[in-house]
């Protein structure tokens, strides 16, 4: 096992891997950059280690940065956690030279899926359900147009490099065709030097299920269920819950062999994610797949009651997973609320600012992940989130009675937050029916939405 972790990241994330290393006896060190000299990540590992200035290019992302100070603290691995160096092949394959434990996979396979046509293709060739559309990459809109009109329109325009919604477009016929790719493929270039796009048939109001998956060093791989994340905002995820309405245990046991076979197919090792769209007929098809562990996987372990980080850790290490296919049991029903410093009615403007009082809620079937605490100043470097409510009851009408309660006691003071944006999405009626698919939030909350 390791003697210590050092945890490329901060706030949340870093918290909550700092508490998997305390609780395997394993020594932590949080990097920080000159604005989290007193975020919770740093005051609470073992060691800390200034990196640099408050700019993430200047700190977090800085992969010689961040191997000199493992290398400095005598280190033996590094967990990425999410955003930031977590899904950067380099930084992986530089952690493999230098001798360092990455907790994930292999450079290799992030590589491989951080190239989205190249996953698709991938994933059509091990037999999993991909949407209908191009196998091979397009480069010229002319191309395009003759392979959009075999799918049959509306087409989405996808981008290679993509992710967040860069660099995807939606065509509803000829005429509109060549311009929306041009576009999608400008915006490619420009964000990720990369004019490599793919088609897919467009899908109507589907729902984003994510699969979670667990794969050791000894050939096991287990999927943990799935997460319903349709709850989204101009692609950022606001709210998740497992398990899916939508899914009955034969389709879940479907997909989750799917996702497997999926992870089978690359040789993938560690936590990953595979995403699918589900379609309103219940049709189910590989989107992408996420090589980190994510925000949300604290919904996983409520319902499975597996920790994950440690998962990543004993699999890092050469263990074999503490469990199999057979062992997974999804009990109940668990909700995440994502708390960010933004202004809902100022077009979620992030709002960082000093935090002047704090109340979290707790009791049976609570959770709160956050790096936040009273008089704590939220630098306007990072992301705005501050915190994750995260709650497990019997059944789903339950979990969102214990949400809504928690909510009601959870106090923030001195910025703005969401809070009251959730608040509204957990009383709206199509959410409490279940009714949701990706179009959820500008359909019911408009006012919110304009571009
Ligand atoms: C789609 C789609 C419909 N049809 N692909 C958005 C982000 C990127 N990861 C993929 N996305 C979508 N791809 C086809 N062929 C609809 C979306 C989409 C979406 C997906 C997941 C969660 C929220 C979304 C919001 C708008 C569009």
């Amino acid at each position: 096992m390791f003697n210590k972790i050092l945890v490329a990241n901060r706030g949340e994330i870093a918290v909550r891997i700092i508490r998997a290393c305390r609780e395997m006896g394993i020594k932590s060190v949080a990097v920080y950059s000159e604005a989290d000299r007193d975020c919770l990540h740093t005051l609470l590992a073992d060691e800390a280690i200034c990196i640099g200035p408050a700019p993430s290019g200047k700190s977090y992302l800085d992969m010689e940065r961040i191997i000199a100070a493992t290398v400095a603290m005598k280190a033996d691995a590094i967990h990425p956690g999410f955003g930031f160096l977590s899904e950067n092949a380099r930084f992986a394959e530089l952690c493999e030279k230098c001798n360092i434990t990455f907790i994930g996979p292999s450079a290799d396979i992030i590589h491989k899926m951080g190239n989205k046509s190249e996953a698709r293709k991938t994933m059509m060739e091990a037999g999993v359900p991909v949407v209908p559309g191009t196998k091979e990459p397009v480069y010229e809109a002319a191309k395009g147009l003759e392979l959009a009109k075999q799918i049959g329109f509306p087409v989405m325009i996808k981008a290679s490099s993509g992710g967040g919604g860069k660099g995807m477009r939606i065509s509803w016929g000829e005429e509109d065709f060549e311009s929306n790719f041009l576009n999608a493929q400008m915006e490619s270039v420009k964000g990720f030097s990369d004019d490599t796009m793919y088609i897919e048939k467009y899908i109507e109001k589907p729902r984003h299920i994510e699969f979670q998956i667990m794969a050791d060093k000894h050939g096991n791989v287990v999927h943990l269920g799935e997460r319903d994340c349709s709850i989204q905002r101009r692609h950022q995820k606001v709210l998740e819950e497992s398990p899916c309405q939508a899914i009955s245990q034969e389709l879940r046991e479907k997909m989750g062999e799917t996702a497997v076979r999926a992870a089978k197919a690359v040789g993938y090792e560690n936590a990953g994610t595979i995403e699918f769209l589900l379609d309103k007929n219940k049709n189910f098809y590989f989107m992408e797949m996420n090589t980190r562990i994510q925000v949300e996987h604290p919904v996983t372990e409520a319902v499975t009651d597996f920790d994950l980080i440690k998962e990543q850790i004993n699999i890092a290490a050469g263990r074999p997973l503490s469990f199999s296919q057979k062992d997974e049991v999804i009990r109940g029903h668990a909700i995440e609320c994502r708390i960010n410093a933004e202004a809902p009615e100022r077009n979620f403007m992030p709002c960082p600012g000093l935090i002047t009082n704090v109340h979290v809620p707790g009791g049976k079937g609570v959770r709160v992940d956050t790096h936040i605490y009273n008089n704590y100043k939220v630098p306007a470097n990072y992301d705005s989130m501050l915190l994750k409510l995260i709650v497990h009851s019997k059944d789903r009408a339950t979990a969102i009675a214990k949400m809504r309660s928690a909510l009601g006691e959870l106090v923030i003071e001195g910025i703005d937050t969401n809070l009251d944006f959730q608040y509204e999405i957990l009383n709206n009626e199509a959410f409490q029916e279940g009714d949701t698919d990706t179009g959820f939030i500008p359909r019911y909350f408009p006012e919110y939405c304009s571009e």
